[in-house]
């Protein structure tokens, strides 16, 4: 199980992962190699104590009308007592698309909608509820993940992916419509910009690469994500769900694995992170496994991760 996007519903613990499986498909910049066909969801009410219980397949490829492969990141919302799952999939023309599907608890099953999100793109869709109701939906991720082949929310004749001393490109959020169905808006760059104001650029080993997370703590916005092939988990603080965000850390150094993919969550008066590494496999990169670990923040509401990195 990767990808752990965790929250809690109704006072238990939910982790919504992707699901891992060994196919023989060779290891590719593209990605192949994750050809994941089915998500199981687990809870808990007592994370150190209680093991997780698994509530078995929520939602399958066969079972979605627009599907073609590749079953990657997803993560689920609660409003007005139905909920929404958020999935990345590839369509019927090998293109990555947003989907939902929606159950009336969050073991689910969940029913998915007949099309993907209209105007979506590209992987990893993380959601957030804010205070006041709004509901927010950030995605994006590079290489397999497609990102490279849009600008301006258009798809480009050919892929182009910045290099060097120029601009980043930068994961995307939207304002969820009312029914929880579609983008309420045109879809927004997100910004992050180091401690001086400039932003992070595409040889920055602190980039955004892919699996956006938002939370928040004390009124301040965290926006935290992996930085790909330079095997981080960083963070970076704004103002607003928008940003823009400005760099703050690094949440978690290199894994075993190539790949970095966390969530954020508080419960029973703890703050967790959640990851995956390729330790239990071996390092099979493709067959991951979820982990958490407790963090904790400093009095200026930067984020301490508790056994990674010095002074981390
Ligand atoms: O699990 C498939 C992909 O690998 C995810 O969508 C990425 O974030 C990476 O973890």
């Amino acid at each position: 199980m990767a990808d752990p996007s965790a929250h809690v519903f109704n006072g238990r613990l939910y982790i919504y992962p992707s699901h891992d499986r060994e196919t023989g498909i060779p290891e590719n910049d593209n990605g192949d190699h994750f050809d994941m066909c089915d998500y199981h969801v687990f809870s808990t009410s007592d994370l150190e104590n209680e093991p997780l219980t698994d509530h078995g397949v929520i939602l399958d490829v066969p079972s979605i009308p627009w599907s073609g492969r590749q079953l990657w990141d997803s993560d689920v919302c609660e409003k007005e007592g139905k909920y929404y799952l958020y999935f990345s999939m590839k369509d019927q023309n090998d293109i990555f698309r947003l989907g939902v599907a929606i159950a009336d608890k969050p073991e689910g099953p969940f029913v998915p909608q007949a099309d993907p999100i209209r105007g979506s793109y590209s992987i990893d869709p993380a959601v957030f509820k804010d205070d006041d109701g709004s509901c927010y939906i950030y995605w994006g991720g590079l290489w397999g993940g497609q990102l490279q082949r849009y600008r301006d929310n258009k798809a480009l004749e050919s892929a182009d992916l910045p290099e060097g001393a120029v601009a980043a490109l930068p994961s995307r959020v939207a304002r969820l419509s009312e029914d929880m169905l579609q983008f309420a808006e045109e879809p927004k760059p997100i910004v992050i910009l180091d401690q001086a104001g400039n932003p992070l650029q595409a040889d920055d080993p602190h980039r955004f690469f892919e699996a956006s997370w938002m939370h928040k703590y004390n009124g301040k916005y965290y926006f935290s994500y992996s930085t790909g092939d330079s095997h981080l988990l960083c963070y970076a603080i704004g103002d607003t769900p928008y940003g823009p965000f400005t760099f703050d850390g690094v949440l978690l150094e290199p894994v075993v694995g190539w790949t970095t993919h966390h969530s954020i969550v508080s419960f029973n008066s703890k703050w967790y992170l959640f990851h995956h590494d390729s330790a239990p496999s071996g390092g099979r990169t493709w067959l991951r496994s979820m982990k958490a670990v407790e963090i904790a923040y400093d009095e200026d509401g930067h984020i301490h991760t508790y056994g990674y990195g010095e002074g981390n």
